[in-house]
């Protein structure tokens, strides 16, 4: 007997589909961030989520142990064969574990100049992994220059790209200026990690934009993620870089403040209540 696999009648209109968002990043077996806390905010915010891993990390939510990045072939492979299928509505790209991989990352932000793209630079694990080769930083930076809409470095990673020392609100206006001329694109640097206020700054090629929250206090993983995650969403869903900062930035806060640690050691961010 011979069973015959017959398209089902019953087809799903494509113009129902809320689109796609795509993460291009690293595993994160916690869930607090990467592949797995991007695509739960691309659902939360009315998208269906993809993803395409670049690395493999071996963590809890206390610290990295280790991490194996994956061939870039692998990498090129999961993403041709997933946009023969899926249309994209916009990608983030985070931890990318190596710069063997840059090349297969220049071609997958050259092909989908048409959409939003934020590159959040992975550089190091919040305790202290580096989550790239130390010495690949201005690799990164030349291969997404010119080919992302926003770049979202945090205080250590704006420090690191701009080579230039960052304590204050100031020094982050000057240092968002330097890196949005460098990789000719917006940059949003998190001011999370400031000493006394908690204030997100953009330059976005003409002005300079503060996003002022108050500080939390709490030790929390996976905040960047959230935000460059949620930003792709807002980005595509129409508004303006700088409109879609401040939403982004709102929303991360609020999924920060929500936050609760699921084992012994930090909190993830919660978003579904
Ligand atoms: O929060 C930075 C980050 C991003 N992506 C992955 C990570 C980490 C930090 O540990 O593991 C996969």
């Amino acid at each position: 007997m011979r069973t015959e696999c017959r398209p089902s009648r019953r087809t799903v209109r494509n113009d129902a589909s809320p689109g796609v968002l795509l993460s291009v990043a690293g595993f994160d077996p916690s869930s607090g961030a990467g592949t797995l806390a991007d695509v739960a905010v691309f659902h939360r915010l009315g998208f269906a989520g993809a993803a395409i891993l670049t690395a493999v990390t071996i963590q809890n939510s206390r610290r990295v142990e280790e991490f194996l990045p994956l061939p870039p072939r692998v990498l090129a492979r999961q993403y041709e064969t997933l946009v023969r299928d899926y249309p994209l509505s916009g990608l983030k790209v985070g931890m990318i574990g190596s710069r063997r991989s840059l090349p297969v990352l220049a071609r997958i932000l050259e092909d989908n100049g048409h959409i939003p793209r934020v590159a959040d630079p992975v550089f190091r694990s919040s305790s202290g992994c580096w989550l790239i080769e130390k010495d690949a930083v201005p690799a990164y930076i030349r291969t997404i220059k010119g080919k992302i809409t926003v770049l979202t470095p945090n205080l250590g990673e704006a420090a690191l790209i701009s080579r230039f020392p960052i304590r204050n609100i100031d020094d982050m206006s000057v240092a968002a200026e330097l890196i949005a001329k460098a990789i000719e694109a917006p940059c949003l640097i998190k001011g999370g990690h400031l000493e006394r206020e908690a204030v997100d700054v953009l330059f976005d090629g003409k002005n300079v934009h503060l996003y002022r929250k108050k500080k939390i206090r709490a030790d929390v993983h996976g905040t960047g993620c959230l935000l460059s995650a949620s930003l792709v969403a807002f980005l595509a869903r129409g508004h303006s870089v700088a409109q879609a900062c401040g939403l982004a930035a709102r929303w991360t806060d609020r999924a920060i403040r929500a936050a609760v640690p699921p084992g012994r050691g930090r909190a993830i961010a919660s978003f579904h209540r």
